[in-house]
């Protein structure tokens, strides 16, 4: 690791060359700025650089575009756990959600341990974060902090700000947005000076329950989102881990708070197939609902009241599939209403660097603290290493470093941020972080770099008792297959863990697992063992299962 050296020192020794000298001068006082933008459940299918595979040639994201010609999109990025608070605790420390302790939504972040931040903030970087924080003790290791309590509220949200709650009015993306605006503007004249400074801002959009801000209500409104291919899957092919879930779009959507139907006044209650499902929306979901200030509900009104309308003339005569259907654009429309936020903020973010002269020196980074299902599998959340939800967007611009435009499909982890921020900072990399740093693919020599950055990735996913009962699982994930392998679910036959194999070359949306196969075998016997191997190099604990 490159250690900061001051050139007086460096001309004290009087061996260097002057060239030499002159490249650690200018290093030594340009060390760039890092802005790091993360959202929360924002899939790739929804992006356009990505392909807006959910929609293509409706969904545009001109801001986050912006970053892919402009900087590096990396195609197979994942996550090791893909659920926010162990995700972001994973982002900070560098360390697998085993190793930093906070593997599950409802655990509490030891806040004394190592970050990336704490190390930035100790080698002379301002550090700052702003937004959705999710990990129930308070931000440590920054000069400022001004996050959401817990998942946060889309309207009038209350924040903590260096430790004094502060009630906001207003949209979570608009305050968020106008947040990171207002911090840049603080920030740049010390970081012009040559004081650098890492900002993380974190939206709260496009979470649960996609309540998008009222200019976009009437977004998407004139077309059809075209129904995924698998929106009526039933996971034949597989084990029974999926069938266990309860993120179902035909099931588990809610009419009030997920659809914004007033079920109440949809059904009537003595039928009882018909009845809404009142009983498991929580008072403090409906919350969420009456929270709109005045004005929003009078636009929520005139531009949702006459299909909610419509809806209630036909649902008596709607099949099944096509009341499925209605959800699915009521939920899919949303959902992209509220990222399309997000994306509006990435631009204007950009547009502000340019302005404040910062944009030459500012890494700046986007992406999710996992992906989403968007109907895939008939779903929506997140959860499963299946693709979906384990991989997430990530764009890097880096002026003078990443070549604009390049595209990766080397196996990046959000393990890997932490390192990768460090050593951009040139601070030395605790050896104890388990991410690598992504500088080597950043520059020039990224295309040699790719193939050989890493084989494998390791995810573990533990929150079973968590909403939408999805069962505990680990995995390995190469270039070509994954295995998964549920922790807590047996295999009747070989009285083992139960687990599925997917060849993505062959079986790009996991529909059929290949890990009973007999022409498998082979496959599956050197993932499991590639697997152990991960397990030992990155200290996970327990018995392992015999292949
Ligand atoms: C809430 C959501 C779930 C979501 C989890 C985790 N329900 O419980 O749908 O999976 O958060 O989300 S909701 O009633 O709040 O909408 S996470 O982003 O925090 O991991
Ligand atoms: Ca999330």
């Amino acid at each position: 690791m490159i250690r900061v050296t001051s050139a007086v020192a460096i001309f004290a020794c009087c061996i260097v060359n002057a060239r030499t000298v002159a490249q650690v001068a200018d290093a030594s006082t340009a060390r760039p700025n890092i802005v790091f933008i993360m959202s929360d459940d924002h899939g790739k299918q929804a992006i356009s650089c990505y392909g807006a595979t959910a929609a293509p040639g409706t969904i545009t994201t001109p801001g986050i575009d912006r970053l892919a010609r402009e900087g590096i999109r990396f195609d197979r990025a994942s996550v090791t756990n893909a659920i926010c608070g162990p995700s972001r605790a994973v982002m900070l420390t560098g360390k697998h959600s085993h190793a930093n302790g906070f593997a599950t939504n409802d655990q509490k972040f030891d806040s004394a341990q190592q970050t990336f931040p704490k190390l930035l903030r100790a080698a002379g970087y301002r550090t700052e974060v702003i937004g959705k924080w999710h990990l129930e003790s308070d931000p440590t290791g920054f000069d400022h902090f001004d996050v959401l309590v817990g998942q946060g509220d889309y309207w009038n949200p209350t924040f903590i700000v260096d430790g004094t709650r502060t009630k906001r009015e207003g949209h979570a993306t608009d305050i968020i947005h106008a947040n990171a605006i207002e911090r840049l503007r603080t920030l740049a004249p010390a970081a012009m000076g040559g004081a650098p400074f890492a900002l993380l801002v974190h939206h709260k959009a496009p979470h649960r329950n996609w309540m998008p801000q009222p200019k976009f209500y009437t977004l998407f409104a004139d077309v059809k989102i075209p129904e995924p291919a698998t929106l009526f899957d039933r996971w034949e092919g597989r084990t029974i881990a999926s069938s266990m879930q309860t993120m179902q779009i035909d099931r588990d959507l809610t009419w009030e708070y997920d659809l914004k139907v007033a079920a109440g006044r949809l059904f009537r209650a003595a039928d009882g197939t018909r009845k809404p499902k009142l009983d498991s929306v929580a008072p403090w979901m409906v919350r969420e609902l009456q929270q709109m200030p005045g004005s929003a509900q009078a636009a929520f009104e005139a531009a949702y009241g006459e299909e909610n309308a419509a809806l209630a003339k036909r649902i008596e005569s709607l099949t099944p599939r096509k009341e499925a259907s209605w959800k699915f654009q009521r939920y899919a429309k949303d959902y992209l209403r509220t990222a399309q936020g997000v994306d509006d903020s990435v631009g204007a973010i950009l547009d502000e660097l340019d302005r404040l002269g910062l944009a030459a020196n500012t890494i700046v980074v986007y992406t999710s603290d996992q992906g989403w299902f968007l109907g895939e599998h008939g779903w929506f959340d997140k959860r499963w290493m299946y693709e979906e939800s384990f991989r997430m967007p990530l764009l890097v611009r880096w002026p003078g470093v990443v070549q604009p435009g390049v595209t990766s499909r080397a196996l990046v982890q959000n393990l890997d941020f932490a390192p990768t921020f460090l050593e951009a900072a040139r601070v030395a990399v605790p050896v104890d972080m388990q991410g690598k740093s992504l500088v080597p693919l950043l520059s020039e020599a990224r295309p040699a770099n790719d193939a050989t950055f890493r084989d494998a990735v390791y995810y573990r996913f533990e929150e079973a008792k968590g909403p939408h009962t999805v069962p505990r699982h680990e995995g390995v994930a190469t270039e070509r297959f994954k295995l998964i392998r549920f922790l807590d679910l047996v295999d009747r036959e070989s009285g083992g863990a139960l687990i599925e194999v997917y060849d993505l070359e062959r079986d790009p949306d996991e529909l059929r697992s290949i890990g009973n196969d007999p022409a498998s075998a082979e496959v599956r016997a050197a993932l499991l063992a590639r697997l152990e191997e991960l397990r030992v190099a990155y200290g996970v604990e327990s018995a392992p299962i015999a292949p």
